[in-house]
């Protein structure tokens, strides 16, 4: 087999590489440099074999449609393999490490047979930022190269940083669709469902995926490296991995507070991460919209960075007013999946704008038009867009020591029960806050839609040892920050009423929630003390220009005891499952609140 390049002299990684082309059987090895020339030819070459389409209409931009069974992640088939279960936990799918490997083993055998495997080493966060980690990944797919490129640092200048016995993550990944001699590729190679596996070695900082070439299950700096082994890597070295966008807020006196919030998939992470906050005079700087790791500073705060160089967001209900920042970042360079295709060579999705196109190319490739019973863009389909090409990035967002965080925000999609906003008492209520956050479930998985599931930290497909622990890690923190600690609140943007109108607006207007927060954290807002936590009235958030019936705030601000019983019940389920790793604060945190509840 022929090695066109081998960049580096790190035997570590030259050996592992070895073995795994000696495992799939690749007709060559290519190391990926980085550069704009090698994103240009593996973009050329999925143009010419069909797998990618060139938009006319955006300047180096490119369709990809899936197969239809790999439009999302597969939390069914995705693993936190340990030797002893217990350390994966009751929210994991788990095998045993050497029963899994040898499934595995089997399948990677001869998997790349008629593909290039390519290597790209990359650095989750600035290169040599003192919270940033490298990964290399080795994959067979040529999309999964060119978003790489654009998610993460990728290149010759991370090996260079590695040097000749740094180390890193390795990530392997294929496509699991071997080509016979001849044989004519698919638009989308990958495998049948049953043989999907997206696997992690937490005990030994290991990944392991086969068969999906989709977002979380494919780039594996993603979910894989910077959420489930970055999570358990976190817990072992006493800092945090977690599923929030950060986004600073500046106040007109031009005071900055930092925010980091946890919501699941798909449930307007990237929206809040770009506000374009309706208040007048407050601005809003985007650092992250998914992920957040975050370490102790010497002056004893919590610092984030965002470890990732992109922006991979759902694109249905994108557009210039739900959230115009990410339609100017998506303009040029980049890379759209499964959304619709116009006949002048845009891509089109549902809510981009208020007028569909008369006639599109759906993301099955089939004629589309308004009156068809499907939409055109599948509810999942994404764009791959540079975060530098934010208009509203921050200037410190690639800061090497990251940002001080002043607010943590949990929250998810509830259509009734959980009010617009409340706060924690204390950072163990807050703990207990995120403990059994809540939300309905979205298209980013593949499974039922709109079913309420206890999502904890939205961490709950993303955490890669017990979830129990992960609760008492979160105490931990919060024991060495102390009144440094961030302050803990909790939103629902989602409400609504029985007949299914939103009773709140969302988007811009969230940022009279977040000034309310600022203003709590300097010690400005009223609040009133409730049963579930620190509450505005309706007279404490400005709402100046807004017009809302004051019934409706009403309803949004108000703690309906009966729902939050029947609430408790349920989080004393969630719980359960944890049994003696659940720390015994949030079984006191629970009791405190059913004891609020009167029940
Ligand atoms: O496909 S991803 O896992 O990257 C997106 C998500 O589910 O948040
Ligand atoms: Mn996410």
């Amino acid at each position: 087999m022929k090695s066109a390049n081998s960049p580096t002299e790190h035997g570590k990684l030259l050996q592992w590489v070895d073995e795994m082309a000696r495992m799939c059987k690749p007709d060559s090895v290519y190391w990926c440099d980085g550069s704009r020339e090698e994103y240009d030819s593996l973009m050329a070459g999925a143009v010419a074999s069909g797998s990618a389409i060139v938009l006319k209409k955006r300047p180096n931009s490119f369709l990809f449609r899936s197969q239809p069974s790999d439009v999302a992640r597969v939390e069914d088939r995705t693993y936190i393999s340990t030797r002893e279960q217990a350390e994966a936990g009751p929210t994991n799918n788990w095998l045993e490490t050497d029963e899994l490997k040898g499934i595995m083993r089997g399948l990677y055998d001869g998997c790349m047979r008629g593909r290039t495997m390519y290597v790209i080493p990359f650095s989750m966060g600035p290169i040599g930022s003192p919270i940033a980690k490298i990964g290399i990944e080795i994959t067979d797919s040529p999309y999964v190269v060119c978003n790489m490129h654009i998610m993460t640092r990728v290149g010759t200048r991370v090996l260079d940083h590695l040097g000749t016995d740094g180390e890193f993550i390795p990530c392997m990944h294929s496509v699991g669709a071997p080509l016979g001699k001849g044989e004519k590729d698919a638009a989308w190679p990958c495998a049948p469902m049953d043989k999907k596996y997206i696997s992690h070695f937490p005990e030994e900082d290991l990944i392991w995926s086969y068969g999906s070439g989709y977002g979380g299950n494919a780039l594996l700096g993603k979910k894989c490296l910077a959420l489930r082994i970055a999570s358990a890597m976190a817990k072992r070295e006493g800092w945090m991995a977690e599923h929030m966008l950060i986004l600073r807020l500046i106040s007109p006196e031009g005071r900055k507070y930092h925010i980091a919030a946890a919501f699941p998939s798909a449930s307007g992470k990237t929206n809040l991460a770009m506000i374009e906050p309706t208040v007048p005079g407050w601005k809003a700087e985007c650092i992250g919209d998914d992920i957040s790791w975050m370490k102790i500073g010497p002056d004893g705060r919590l610092y984030a960075i965002n470890p990732e160089a992109g922006f991979f967001g759902v694109a249905p209900g994108t557009s210039y007013s739900s959230n115009p920042a990410a339609m100017e970042t998506i303009k040029e360079n980049c890379i759209y999946t499964n959304c619709g295709l116009t006949d002048d060579g845009d891509i089109w999705w549902e809510g981009m704008t208020k007028e569909p196109p008369g006639h599109t190319i759906d993301w099955q490739g089939k004629d589309w038009t308004p009156d068809s019973p499907e939409p055109t863009a599948h509810p999942n389909a994404r764009f791959t867009a540079p975060a530098r090409q934010c208009p509203i990035i921050s200037p410190d967002w690639e800061k090497p020591e990251g940002v001080p965080i002043d607010i943590f925000i949990f929250g998810g999609r509830r259509a009734s029960t959980v009010p617009l906003v409340h706060e924690a008492f204390d950072w163990e209520h807050g703990v207990f806050m995120g403990a059994t956050a809540s939300s309905e479930t979205t298209a980013a998985n593949i499974g039922a839609i709109g079913n309420v599931r206890r999502d904890p930290f939205a961490m709950k497909p993303f955490c890669g040892y017990n979830m129990g622990d992960y609760f008492a890690h979160w105490l931990e923190m919060g024991k060495r920050l102390g009144d440094k600690a961030p302050r803990i609140f909790y939103t629902n943007w989602f409400r609504k009423t029985d007949d299914g109108r939103w009773l709140w607006p969302g988007f811009g207007e969230n940022s009279r929630v977040l000034k309310w927060m600022c203003e709590r954290i300097d010690g400005k807002a009223e609040a009133q003390r409730t049963a579930i936590g620190y509450m505005p009235a309706t007279e404490n958030l400005d709402l100046e220009g807004l017009e809302i019936p004051p019934d409706d705030m009403e309803e949004l601000l108000r703690v309906d005891h009966t729902a939050w019983i029947e609430e408790v019940k349920d989080m004393r389920e969630h719980f359960t499952q944890f049994g003696d790793r659940l720390p015994k604060a949030l079984e006191a945190q629970l009791k405190a609140l059913e004891d609020r509840l009167g029940t």
